[in-house]
């Protein structure tokens, strides 16, 4: 019973479900309905009646920006378990789902009126001052929650399990993000060819081939948590005391590590991007707060469940509740090594966002050719070092002073 829908099928689609319908309120020939596909993938439109609006998501049978690459539909599905699955930990960090049609792979949440989208949003010189931080929370209590940390075994495997079935977005995850970069593709492609040797050199690296195999192998095979799978700055939506992650689509158990390295990695974009000395000041500190945010309620969140004997089956409860001093070290150790997967999760979407197969618009926009080579040369080498030289760079702090170094 597929079909795509088209404004006019929407507004029917919608008409047919009573709830949707009173919250636009008014009568179907009165919705504005309004298209704002944006992402690579699907269709989205924004419907506002007399009463509110919500907004409608469609799979479409291929790549929305490619559409001779063809593509089940299944993953508006992973989206709405996405939302089932952490919203009752994250309440507002996300969005209400409010319907999912299985026939048409639609799905219906709440219309964020007052938002934009993030990236949009740093690019022109906003700032959300909360958002980092808000985004660090989502992180921390989407990835905790849905762990062994905080479950019985049996539970975490019945949550984790339909998602390793993911498999079609993971698949371009694996081949976009964690492959293709690395050696001669013809999804492959960057903007200048002042970055040819750059590009030869890391490829060229054996110390960058073993660390991103180690990545990869990190992906698979480490599944800590229910992770959102592409936490870039377009995934995130803000106002001004409102954050709200979106497009949960590429949901599946993964090391947390990746859900944050994606975030890190493209406010260092945005950092080596932005033309002002205050979007590199506030990108640096959107970094720090995100970094202490989450780490900081991952920590207390594991702390209270094991007080309150409601922790998982991992770093089991009744060996740590009387023993704080090891559950410090315990804990301390654990985030110790997402921060190590933070920073070269970050350093592999540096790489794909600029030599791969999907850009971002924050280098697209920079019209002197000769200005955004240096910018994103300037990205790709510190990306490269973060690979190379993990022992360098060892931390988020450390991140931070060497990043801020090299943007200027
Ligand atoms: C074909 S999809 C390309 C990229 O868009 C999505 O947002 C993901 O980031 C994916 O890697
Ligand atoms: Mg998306």
């Amino acid at each position: 019973a597929y079909r795509t829908l088209d404004p006019a099928g929407i507004r029917a689609f919608l008409a047919a479900q009573p709830a949707l319908a009173a919250r636009l309120g008014g009568r179907p020939d009165e919705w504005r309905v309004r298209e704002v596909s944006d992402g690579n993938l699907n269709n989205v439109f924004l419907i506002h009646g007399p009463a509110g609006g919500v907004c409608f998501k469609q799979s479409l049978p291929h790549v929305r920006v490619d559409p001779d690459w063809k593509m089940p539909l299944d993953r508006t599905a992973f989206e709405a378990a996405y939302l089932r699955a952490v919203r009752p930990h994250v309440g507002a960090l996300t969005t209400e789902l409010l319907h999912f049609d299985p026939d048409l792979f639609a799905l219906v949440i709440e219309c964020l009126d007052a938002h934009v989208v993030l990236r949009q949003g740093l690019m022109q010189g906003g700032d959300w001052p909360e958002a980092a931080a808000a985004i660090g929370r989502f992180v921390a209590r989407a990835t905790f929650r849905t762990s062994p940390l905080a479950l019985k075994f049996e539970d975490a495997s019945t949550l984790l399990a339909p998602f390793a079935r993911n498999h079609t977005l993971t698949r371009i995850t694996v081949d976009l993000v964690l492959t293709d970069p690395y050696h001669a593709h013809p999804r492959n492609h960057w903007l200048s060819p002042e970055l040819d040797t750059t590009v030869a050199a890391f490829r060229a690296d054996p110390n960058v081939r073993r660390r991103v195999g180690q990545m990869q192998a990190r992906f698979l095979t480490c599944q800590q948590a229910l992770l959102h799978g592409d936490l870039h700055t377009g995934s995130v939506m803000v106002a001004a005391h409102d954050t709200r992650v979106i497009d949960g689509e590429f949901a599946l158990p993964g090391p947390i590590g990746f859900d944050c390295g994606l975030f890190v990695g493209n406010l260092l974009m945005h950092l080596f991007a932005t033309p002002t000395p205050q979007g590199r000041t506030r990108a640096l500190r959107d970094i720090g707060q995100f970094w202490t945010h989450f780490r900081q309620d991952f920590t207390t969140q594991w702390t209270d469940a094991v007080a309150r004997d409601q922790a998982g089956d991992a770093y089991a409860a009744p060996l740590f509740r009387d023993d704080p001093a090891s559950l410090h070290q315990v804990q301390a150790r654990f985030l110790d090594e997402v921060e190590t997967d933070t920073i070269a999760f970050a350093a592999l979407e540096i790489i794909r966002r600029i030599t791969g197969y999907a850009h971002i618009a924050d280098f697209d926009v920079i019209t002197d050719r000769a200005a955004r080579a240096a910018r994103q040369q300037a990205a790709l080498h510190l990306a490269r070092d973060l690979l190379a030289e993990p022992a360098r760079i060892p931390t988020i702090a450390a991140l931070l002073a060497l990043a801020a170094d090299r943007a200027g």
